[in-house]
């Protein structure tokens, strides 16, 4: 992946993006329709990094990448969730482009019968208006604005200005979406973003004829820490134990807060023994940690986790209900045997 370029304009930048998305989709023989091009124009603008890390993936296994891939991939990080940030975004975008078009009106009659067949095709975008068709719409636009004006020196400059506020919606668009996938208080993947990106991993296992195992963790007797010190320290050690997950995986690896107090991990080309390790050393490390108010140095005591850990079974007509049912249930007994555990899955369950 190239970086970009900051000091291009952003009408070059697009171009350049628009460019080397074509030239990378040739050269992974990806074909070139609208969805894919989508994808791969975000890939070479470097955003999402989810994005980036999958497709350098599946680059690095130089193999044609399936049509079903790459419609997860638009799905997970291009279509607009239903959010309300992004939905926000998406409503000044098209307030946007409708200023566009009226601009274009203004200026020339001849434009006129061309603007408004414009105007109507940005009545009927979906709604919330997705990053890929603020960028289709604001092409298509300024392609007719450089037809019909192209003597207009003025009209070109006021575009281009657009053009640059129309880079700044899709950014924010993007941050939107990434932040409609976190959890608020911890950070890490909500359970939305938990459940679409656990059915991308079991896709592409059953593609690849890989291994997927998924860890359910649960803070022991959290109610009681509650009752002890109060939600607000609760909430501070939520927080430590998500970052304490975060810090014991790798980048492919998701986790998620599943609950309250609970989590998921998903732990993409594992076997059950590799998600057994990880799972282990989380738990000694969290019991290990002493938590304690860094200002008034109160001490809390100590905090352990169970653990479920349940592996997905590859051509077995498997599904992610089914295996998160099996953590679960393994989880449940790491608290039936006396907490603080890490019990594998039962697969007569
Ligand atoms: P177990 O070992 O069986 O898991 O016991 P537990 O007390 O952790 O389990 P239970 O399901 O009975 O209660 C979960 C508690 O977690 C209830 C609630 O007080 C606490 N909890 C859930 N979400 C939050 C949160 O966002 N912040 C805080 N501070 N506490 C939470
Ligand atoms: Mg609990
Ligand atoms: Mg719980």
């Amino acid at each position: 992946m190239n970086a970009p370029l900051p000091h291009q304009s952003p009408a070059a930048l697009a171009a350049l993006y628009a460019e080397k998305a074509l030239e990378v989709m040739q050269a992974l023989r990806v074909l070139p329709n609208p969805k894919h091009y989508a994808i791969f124009y975000a890939y070479v603008a470097g955003q999402p990094t989810d994005l980036i890390k999958e497709i350098d993936l599946l680059a690095s296994k130089q193999q044609p990448i399936s049509d079903e891939i790459l419609d997860q991939l638009y799905m997970l990080h291009i279509a607009a969730p239903q959010n309300r940030a992004v939905h926000d975004v998406a409503t000044s975008a098209r307030r946007l482009l409708s200023d566009m078009v009226h601009t274009i009106g203004a200026f020339t009659g001849t434009a006129h019968g061309v603007s408004q067949e414009l105007a109507e095709k940005i009545e009927h975008i979906e709604n919330p208006m997705s990053e890929e068709a603020i960028r289709i719409m604001s092409k298509s636009i300024i392609d007719s604005a450089l037809v019909m004006m192209s003597s207009s020196e003025n009209v070109a400059m006021q575009l281009v200005g657009a053009q640059t506020e129309i880079a700044t919606l899709r950014e924010n668009l993007a941050k939107a979406t990434t932040e409609s996938e976190r959890d608020f208080l911890t950070g890490c993947f909500n359970r939305k973003a938990f459940e679409s990106r656990l059915q991308l991993a079991l896709e592409n296992a059953e593609l690849e004829d890989g291994e997927v195992t998924l860890l359910m963790v649960d803070i022991d007797h959290f109610k009681n820490f509650n009752d002890s010190f109060g939600h607000l320290i609760g909430d501070n050690v939520i927080k430590v134990v998500a970052h304490t997950l975060t810090d014991s995986v790798k980048g492919i690896d998701t986790v998620a807060r599943y609950g309250g107090e609970e989590f998921a991990i998903i732990l993409p080309r594992t076997p059950i023994g590799g998600g057994m390790i990880v799972a282990e050393a989380i738990r000694k490390l969290i019991s290990r940690r002493e938590f304690k108010n860094r200002v008034t140095g109160e001490h809390y005591g100590i905090i352990t986790v169970s653990i479920g850990v349940a592996a997905f079974r590859t051509h077995h007509h498997d599904t992610a209900t089914n295996l998160i049912k099996r953590a679960d249930a393994a989880l449940y007994r790491s608290k039936n045997a006396g907490r603080n555990r890490v019990t594998q899955e039962n697969l007569s369950e």
